[in-house]
């Protein structure tokens, strides 16, 4: 127990409240830029009254009545939308918590501490309740919710309770010491986390492995020029080797000194950090340094930067880099591609431009956005929002269920459509080549405009709900054809070589590229590869225009889509399924598959590829009906049972089936009865298990699955085999 002292932050001992009060939380969306407030007047609460979406969010009771019990599928539907349209946002989109991964929240914190941004008393109050619920039993943290305690989430987070004045002496913190301790303490971290904790002032640079500015001034042809790499860590790199490149560290507060005392085993004074470069936990090590990386970080170390880097070299470097984070801020109006660039780019700018420049301002309201607030305290999200993701999935579960011009949906729909018309990037963005963008015409990203960063899968599944939706007669034509074509041309561009389809670009280098993989904790994020759910997006939003729009690029289409099938076909392994990037994980890649396989025509009755799907599924059902896969299917390739099925995971099932024609109604039935016996009363389904993943090892939330794919199978299942009474 060392290190106790005062240091909480500066609020003196037990004067913080514990505890915000709930019923003054409101969540503000601004045409789809969504951010929490703390009302602090009760003037302004009677002013702007708390919504079922915010009570929802928060935990609280929403009030919503209990309904008619369902006993057929579309009756379960009915209900579960009646539910789920009440967490419509007002501009039309949905939103939800887009938590999972531990390591966000300290970036930002040690981002606000070393740029002095003042944090309101509600924020500190509601993220160390966050972290005090997620810390595990054994005092730690992981790298995800769900994940056993590593270095990086506990030194992180303990760090990060720390700087919002969480006392040493409280006994949650000494357990997390412990634990970080039984670890062997900070220096046993990932890359990352010595960075962050570098430019705290707690680890002196000399413990972080480098990352040279002057790379981003190799030619780009090189195979290994930064434009090449999967662009998110090209975004973090990039303000990552800017700071590094000035050894930029926060002045030793007594708070940092104390940290010094409290992260490691033995005595500050003597460790030789140096040597600790390359030190981390086998708890950690989900992707080890290849030796060339080693080596190359070697010649950096010993070579490179004492005897043949030049002043005006990293000169022109940081002048390089700083002119691509600027880009970066203007082409998002300082929103940033994610929770990870986001902050450093704001501290990337104080330092260059001082504490009262206007990027640093502007960064400062950004943060704001990646911001939610739930029962258990307040988290940092994935990116800023899922809001067009979530709401084109929305549409396409509604217009499954043939309920699209049902005159109880159809207004919930028509905002939806507004709201994806609102959202579409219509322009590139400036200079995109220069700043290595990928053109964004047409395009839409995940979350918002402002972000504004193209993905091939959310323009295919906004583009397919605005056709299907602009066909019904009754429906607004509030997106043009010029603007759908503008969409189309943008997909046509994210084909790869293989006939596969990326996330955000086609991939720019080669797999090889993975050598150089330094972040220790995730695989598979230098490049981008080819993805069936991405993949299948994009033919099945082709498929759509064609139909409406058969003259169009029309042997473009036809192409790309006889390409993209193939590499579907190709991609499935012998035991008849898909490995999923973005869920988890064999059950949501497999609903993509033959959905694919589907729209040409191949289905279980005469295709042996569709039949071995199906009877990988089959054996895999559970007793009691349902699907349910743990999260190590991702981490290891491996299909997993989890302890207990799932609806959602269920849910895509059923629609994998479904869409493969699967000649047997039972298993199918038994499943749609197991989804319908777990909605409640007021047509809710409570959330299960975590649903979604990145870099296979981190897993992330998708609480609006648990609406979106058990509506959507149980409408599929009532129109396909009819609408009986089940339970
Ligand atoms: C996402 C979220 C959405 C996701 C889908 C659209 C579902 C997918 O089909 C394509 C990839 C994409 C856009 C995606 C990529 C990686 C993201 C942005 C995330 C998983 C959300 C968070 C993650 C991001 C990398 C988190 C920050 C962490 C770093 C390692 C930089």
């Amino acid at each position: 127990k060392r290190g106790s002292r005062r240091a909480n932050g500066g609020v003196p001992d037990g004067k913080q409240p514990t505890k915000t009060d709930y019923s003054r939380w409101r969540l503000l969306d601004e045409r789809g830029r969504q951010t929490w407030h703390y009302l602090r007047t009760d003037d302004e609460v009677k002013k702007w009254p708390q919504s079922v979406a915010d009570k929802y969010f928060l935990g609280l009771p929403t009030g919503l009545p209990d309904l008619k019990t369902s006993t057929t599928p579309l009756q379960a539907v009915n209900n579960g939308l009646s539910f789920y349209s009440k967490l419509q946002l007002p501009p039309g989109n949905w939103g939800c918590e887009y938590g999972g991964p531990m390591f966000l929240l300290p970036g930002l914190v040690i981002t606000w501490y070393v740029t002095e941004t003042p944090v309101p008393e509600s924020h500190s109050i509601e993220i160390k309740n966050y972290l005090f619920t997620r810390q595990h039993e054994d005092g730690g943290w992981g790298l995800h919710v769900e994940a056993h305690s590593s270095v990086f989430g506990t030194a992180l987070n303990y760090t990060c309770l720390r700087l919002l004045g969480a006392h040493a002496e409280d006994p949650r913190m000494v357990k997390a010491r412990g634990k970080l301790h039984e670890m062997g303490g900070a220096v046993y971290g990932p890359h990352w986390s010595k960075f962050w904790l570098a430019v705290l002032g707690v680890f002196p640079w000399s413990i972080v492995n480098p990352t040279p500015p002057e790379l981003w001034l190799l030619p780009d042809w090189l195979p290994i020029a930064p434009w090449r790499w999967w662009i998110h860590m090209r975004q973090v790199f990039l303000p990552m080797s800017f700071v590094y490149s000035k050894r930029w560290s926060y002045p030793p507060t007594a708070l940092t000194m104390e940290l010094r005392n409290e992260l490691f085993v033995e005595p500050y004074e003597a460790i030789d950090f140096a040597s600790h470069r390359n030190s981390i936990s086998p708890l950690d090590n989900f992707h080890p340094k290849t030796w060339i990386l080693n080596l190359i970080n070697w010649i950096f170390v010993h070579l490179w930067i004492p005897y043949l880097l030049t002043k005006s070299l990293q000169q022109k470097a940081e002048a390089w880099t700083w002119k691509l984070i600027q880009m970066e801020d203007a082409n998002t109006d300082y929103s940033n591609l994610g929770p990870v660039n986001g902050p450093m780019n704001l501290l990337a700018c104080y330092i260059q431009e001082g504490p009262g420049a206007y990027s640093v301002r502007r960064h400062r309201e950004r943060m704001e956005d990646f911001l939610w607030v739930k029962s258990e305290g307040m988290l940092m999200n994935g990116t800023n929002g899922v809001q067009n993701w979530d709401t084109a999935f929305t549409i396409h579960a509604v217009i499954e269920c043939g309920l699209a011009e049902d005159p109880r949906w159809k207004p919930m729909l028509v905002k939806a459509l507004e709201y994806l018309e609102s959202q579409q990037t219509l322009e590139n963005c400036k200079d995109h080549e220069v700043c290595y963008r990928h053109p964004t015409k047409g395009a839409w990203g995940f979350s918002n405009k402002d972000q504004g960063y193209s993905v091939s899968d959310c323009t295919a599944e906004a583009v397919k709900a605005i056709l299907l939706l602009q066909k019904i007669p009754s429906y607004p034509n509030l997106v043009s054809e010029r603007r759908i074509k503008d969409a189309i041309d943008m997909l046509l561009t994210m084909q790869n070589d293989t006939g596969g389809c990326s996330s955000y670009e086609p991939r720019r280098g080669s797999e090889l590229l993975e050598y150089l993989n330094a972040a220790e904790v995730f695989g598979r994020i230098m490049v981008e590869y080819d993805y069936p759910e991405c993949t299948t997006a994009c033919i099945s939003a082709l498929n759509v225009f064609r139909k409406q729009y058969p003259d169009y690029r029309a042997k473009d289409i036809e192409t790309f889509i006889q390409r993209a099938v193939s590499w579907i076909r190709s991609d499935q392994r012998a035991d008849g399924s898909w490995y999923g990037a973005w869920a988890i994980c064999f059950t949501y890649a497999g609903m993509f598959a033959l959905q694919a396989l589907r729209s040409m025509g191949e289905t279980y009755a005469n295709s042996e590829r569709v039949r071995r799907a199906c009877q990988f599924f089959l054996d895999r059902q559970m007793d009691d009906g349902g699907w349910g896969e743990s999260y190590k299917s991702c981490e290891d390739g491996v299909y997993t049972q989890h302890e207990k099925s799932q609806v959602v995971q269920t849910a895509w099932v059923c629609i994998a089936l479904m869409e493969a024609d699967y000649p047997e109604v039972e298993p199918i039935q038994k499943a749609v009865k197991l989804i319908m016996s777990r909605q409640l009363s007021n047509g809710e389904w409570p959330q299960e298990a975590i649903e979604g993943v990145f870099n296979k090892s981190c897993m992330i939330s998708y609480p609006n699955y648990k609406f979106i794919f058990t509506i959507k199978a149980l409408g599929m299942f009532a129109r396909k085999h009819g609408d009986m009474v089940l339970q």
